[in-house]
């Protein structure tokens, strides 16, 4: 074995093993810092948890809230095929939405709206709400004067009918003769 041939295996040698050191050192440095990062995970997940809360402490915490809605006395129209061909056979009124939930203590508030031609009001009488006679777009073109805003608690739960309080007078332009179906359903549920 020459003498160059020596050195030079010796010299790879202290290369080789100053590599598996620097990897070596690399590998536990990183250890080290995952084992830091998995720490600061578990303090942070103990922390969280901690903080955590279920939904019913949320809701108690939240307790009621003001309940907005926009109902419209809206009007369908009834098709049906005559001799093969479909004909406008009637119209009728409804609330739309006909059907209103809310969590009993929330605060409702409602904007009455009558877009018809004759006079409607509504009415939830187990609340005590009574909007008045609201003008229809004849008597009243004026939008904003047609639109009524109530506000009442709902203070009990179960389900309330709410209706229009005007009773049908072809004379006065007052509601409709389907005045008797112009029905919705207020739907307060418990806690
Ligand atoms: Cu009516």
């Amino acid at each position: 074995m020459s003498r160059a041939y020596l050195v030079l295996s010796l010299v790879s040698l202290v290369i080789a093993v100053a590599a598996v050191a620097l990897v070596v050192g690399q590998t536990s440095s990183t250890t080290a810092q995952l084992d830091a990062i998995s720490g600061q995970l578990n303090r942070l997940s103990g922390q969280l948890n901690e903080q955590a809360v279920t939904l019913d402490e949320l809701t108690a915490k939240v307790g009621p809230k003001t309940q907005k809605f926009t109902i419209v006395l809206g009007e369908g129209k009834i098709v049906q095929e005559v001799n093969e061909e479909e004909e406008l056979t009637g119209e009728f009124h409804r609330w739309e939405p006909p059907v209103l939930v809310v969590r009993k203590g929330d605060k409702v508030e409602l904007t009455v709206k009558n877009p018809r031609s004759h006079a409607h009001s509504f009415v939830l009488a187990d609340f005590g709400v009574d909007t008045g006679r609201i003008p229809g777009k004849e008597e009243q073109p004026d939008e904003a004067k047609r639109t009524v805003m109530v506000s009442f608690v709902a203070d009990k739960a179960g389900v309330f009918q709410f209706r229009c309080g005007i009773p049908f007078d072809h004379e006065k332009d007052d509601c409709d003769a389907d005045h008797a179906y112009m029905v919705g359903y207020l739907v307060v549920l418990e806690g």
